[in-house]
């Protein structure tokens, strides 16, 4: 086959042409990367919910048209100049939390977010300020710096990392977002102690991940909260030690009562992974008094504010977030393909549909539906 080094590369990807409508499959121009950029086949890519949710417009950075899509995997096709990290044939996952490993968030140990291209990458540009991606013969923009519902696409060095040849790609690209964002805002950004007792409200992706770093963490009990019912298989599945479904309590009493009367006061940490924000609160208020530690991974739509009474904060509990769990994606996330690959983290167990990028509208709809964990696409199927 002819070299594509340095051309334009004309191939399928699913576009969002505006908030609300269906993903469009068609023919887009993918430019060859420039200088610290990098041209990747994307094999698979997961479906997350934050995708749904800037397709839906409650983003407020969200901005059409747009090639959406931030959970990815694939191979270099080639790279810009300057670019050392990666080359041609590498296997690697796309990173929507950078690490340029120069700026004062990266120099910092104690955050994963990057400050380099956060800008650009927020208005859905390349780090100069443009596109590589056209169709209908206009600029569509990028997503999250890594656009990966595209069977090509170009993302800065800073948003890729290399990862062992011999991981299977549809597997690796759920740690591109969903399972390294919940087991590692167990294990790095609360650092959950042995014996400590844990809420998890929400089992999608995101939290049975969250069960699955309490576990790593030996955590004592681990307590998964949800509406749906049919989710306490699959948080015991994970680990978890017991299951309140808040919509099944006796009359008058909150969840927050629940939760505080199995722990004896209340939960050393607590996650919310829901984006709910009436959640929120209730994560937080059944933390215990004088350390007790929530923890807000959900993304709530736009204009949704969190609430509680300053008394909550004046007696100990904290209210914190986490993006990509914390993790540094370069510098650690090949760690994590280790820990797949021995055994040590469970990855398989999440995909419960699979789909080709033809099909990605049905992946959406599957989504949004209780039994789907994560919908993995085969993106040149
Ligand atoms: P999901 O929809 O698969 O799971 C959410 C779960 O919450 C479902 O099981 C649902 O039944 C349950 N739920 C809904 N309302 C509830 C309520 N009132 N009480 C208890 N349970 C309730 O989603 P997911 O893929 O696991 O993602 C979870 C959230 O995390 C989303 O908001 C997503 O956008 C966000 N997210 C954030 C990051 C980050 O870096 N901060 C990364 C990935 C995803
Ligand atoms: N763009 C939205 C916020 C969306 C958001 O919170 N994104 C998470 C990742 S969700 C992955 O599924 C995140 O990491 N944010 C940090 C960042 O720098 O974007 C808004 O409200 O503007
Ligand atoms: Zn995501």
């Amino acid at each position: 086959m002819a070299s594509t080094v340095g051309k334009t590369i004309t191939c399928k990807a699913a576009i969002a042409w505006g908030p609300g409508k269906d993903l469009s499959y068609e023919d887009v121009e993918v430019l060859p990367p420039r200088a610290h950029e990098v041209r990747i086949k994307i094999e698979y890519t997961g479906v997350c919910h934050t995708d749904a949710y800037t397709l839906s417009g409650k983003d407020p950075e969200g901005a059409f048209p747009v090639i959406l899509g931030h959970e990815g995997a694939g191979t270099v096709e080639s790279v810009g100049e300057g670019v050392t990290n990666v080359k041609p044939g590498d296997h690697v996952v796309a990173l929507y939390t950078p690490e340029c490993k120069e700026c004062k968030f990266c120099k910092s140990n104690k955050t994963n977010l990057c400050g380099k291209i956060r800008a650009t990458q927020g208005k859905g540009v390349m780090p100069d300020g443009t596109s590589r991606f056209r169709a209908r013969g206009q600029d569509i923009l990028h997503f999250m710096g890594t656009s990966t519902f595209s069977q090509y696409t170009v993302v800065a060095d800073i948003s890729v990392v290399a990862v062992q040849q011999d991981a299977p790609m549809d597997r690796t690209c759920l740690l591109g977002c969903g399972i390294t964002t919940g087991y590692g805002a167990a294990r790095i950004t609360a650092r959950v102690e042995e014996g400590s007792n844990v809420a998890v409200f929400g089992a999608g992706c995101v939290g049975l991940s969250v069960v699955q770093g309490a576990v790593a963490q030996k955590a004592g009990k681990i307590i998964v909260v949800d509406v749906n019912p049919a989710k306490e298989e699959w948080a015991r599945r994970f680990g978890a030690t017991d299951f309140v479904n808040p919509a099944q309590l006796p009359e008058g009493k909150s969840v927050v009562d629940r939760l505080i009367e199995m722990t004896d006061g209340g939960c050393d940490y607590t996650f919310d992974c829901t984006g709910n924000v009436s959640v929120m609160r209730a994560a937080l208020e059944a933390c215990h008094k004088g350390w007790g530690e929530s923890i807000i991974i959900g993304v709530a739509a736009a204009g949704q504010e969190i609430a509680t009474r300053p008394f909550q904060l004046v007696t100990g509990r904290v209210w914190r977030g986490s993006a990509f769990g914390g993790v540094k994606g370069r510098s650690q996330l090949p760690d994590l393909v280790t820990d797949y690959l021995e055994g040590r983290l469970k990855v398989d167990e999440f995909i419960t549909h699979r789909k080709t990028l033809p099909e990605i509208n049905d992946a959406f709809e599957v989504m949004k539906q209780g039994d789907c964990i994560r919908a993995v696409l085969n993106m040149q199927a």
